[in-house]
């Protein structure tokens, strides 16, 4: 049996041991713009396929439901010690298995089933855990939606401002999915004060932009801020939440565990360790500066080629494409699966004001971290709008999609991805 245990994936599940190598080659040979996601360090992984796995570590450190717990403790303490120096925190529960752990566990600390929450619209950037109601979050509390405006495609906060005063709510919430533009976190909680209502920011697209201190912070701001930490922060997949007093902390802890969690994923905890190291390294920082300069240069490469951006351009590290200048007949779906043909990796997305459904829509969201991760720069990205455009413009022609994809695959061969074994 030992010896069965002991022996490498490839000889004991080589069905599974194929799938991944797959996996890896997918990835080595695509362009991935899809803004949520990135790709790890190769001490990341290690630390994600620990024997940290092997682990019940239930409760906090200092306080398990479980012996055996002496380097859980120290690993958790660790990410939080990181955590908090890297955002300048009071408070942080790093156990949230995911972003939608993390809201769930500040709704069940914030509100009562029947509670008005007022949340960013799905359809203009908003995130199906504020409030759709196939959400848990939309099915138990009243939500009302803010969008942006019409004509600058941006949130205002005059009307978020008009709504929370006639709405009443208990819970506000900003942060987005997809939303190209800077975050006005004062004007949230200055509204939200106003009113009478706890704020919390959802930070888990810009989470890496804000500990670079090219975002304006959130923490210390929002009562609560929540993040996941697998998007621009380059960590595990997995979720956090800041806090600004002991009392929140406190409900916050409660309602991660025993809550709405069980035993932490301590093999993941022990990964955000690790990023939350990696993070606080000056080379962070410019990693940072150049996903925010390569979303900029990827912008104006796209728009010079005719394509209108969504609030025309972007402030962080994504962007909203309409396709129906270019493409009228074009919808968002097509184009993700023409793009991935070609080995550009994109996810469609509605546009403000949509007239297709989501399962088609106008546009498509895209974005940098990953394609920065590989070392691109500028240059790269006015080629990665070149080979988009001509992708697009192809259509089902598969022999040119081919011809792209190859262009794809030299491009990525130039770039590789971080190697090794941790
Ligand atoms: N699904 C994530 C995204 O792609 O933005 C958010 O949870």
């Amino acid at each position: 049996m030992l010896d069965l245990l002991s022996r490498p994936l490839a000889e004991t599940d080589p069905q599974v041991a194929e799938i991944i190598h797959n996996e890896e080659q997918r990835q080595e040979s695509t362009l991935e713009l899809i803004a949520s996601e990135n790709h790890v360090s190769v001490a990341v992984r290690s630390a994600n396929g620990s024997v940290f796995t092997n682990k019940y570590a239930e409760g906090y450190p200092g306080k398990r439901y479980y012996g055996g717990c002496v380097n859980m403790d120290a690993v958790e303490e660790l990410a939080r010690t990181r955590a908090k120096q890297l955002f300048n925190a009071e408070y942080v529960n790093v156990q949230a298995h995911s972003g939608a752990q993390a809201n769930t566990a500040v709704y069940c600390a914030a509100l009562k089933p029947g509670d008005t929450i007022l949340s960013l619209d799905l359809a203009h950037g908003g995130h199906l855990s504020h409030g759709l109601k196939v959400n848990f979050s939309g099915a138990w509390f009243n939500v009302v939606p803010y969008g942006v405006e019409r004509d600058t495609e941006q949130v205002s906060m005059a009307t978020v401002r008009k709504l929370a005063l006639e709405h009443k709510p208990q819970l506000i919430i900003c942060g987005a999915s997809a939303y190209p533009r800077t975050v006005d976190f004062a004007g949230f909680a200055d509204v939200a004060k106003e009113c009478g209502a706890r704020l919390m920011a959802d930070i888990a697209h810009i989470a890496g932009l804000i500990a670079a201190g090219l975002h304006p912070t959130s923490i210390g701001v929002a009562d609560f801020t929540t993040t996941t930490t697998h998007k621009t922060l380059r960590g595990p997949r997995g979720g956090m939440i800041f806090c600004n007093t002991e009392d929140d902390y406190k409900l916050i802890n409660r309602w991660i565990f025993p809550g709405t969690q069980g035993g932490p994923l301590m093999h993941t905890i022990t990964a955000k360790a690790v990023a939350f190291g990696e993070a606080l390294r000056p080379e962070f920082r410019e990693y940072q500066q150049q996903v925010a300069s390569n979303a900029k240069a990827l912008a104006e490469s796209l728009q010079s080629k005719g394509y209108r951006l969504v609030s025309g351009g972007t402030d962080n590290h994504l962007m909203l494409v309409d396709l129906r200048d270019v493409h009228p007949d074009l919808t968002g779906k097509q184009a993700e699966a023409w793009l991935e043909a070609a080995g550009i990796i994109t996810n469609k997305n509605m546009i403000p004001f949509d007239e297709r459904k989501p399962t088609q829509t106008s546009g498509l969201r895209l974005g940098t971290p990953a394609l920065t991760t590989r070392g691109m720069k500028e240059a790269e990205m006015a080629q990665v709008a070149d080979l988009m455009h001509q992708a697009l413009s192809a259509g089902d022609d598969t022999a040119t999609a081919e011809n792209i994809r190859n262009k794809v695959r030299e491009l990525c061969g130039q770039f590789p991805l971080p190697h090794g074994e941790g």
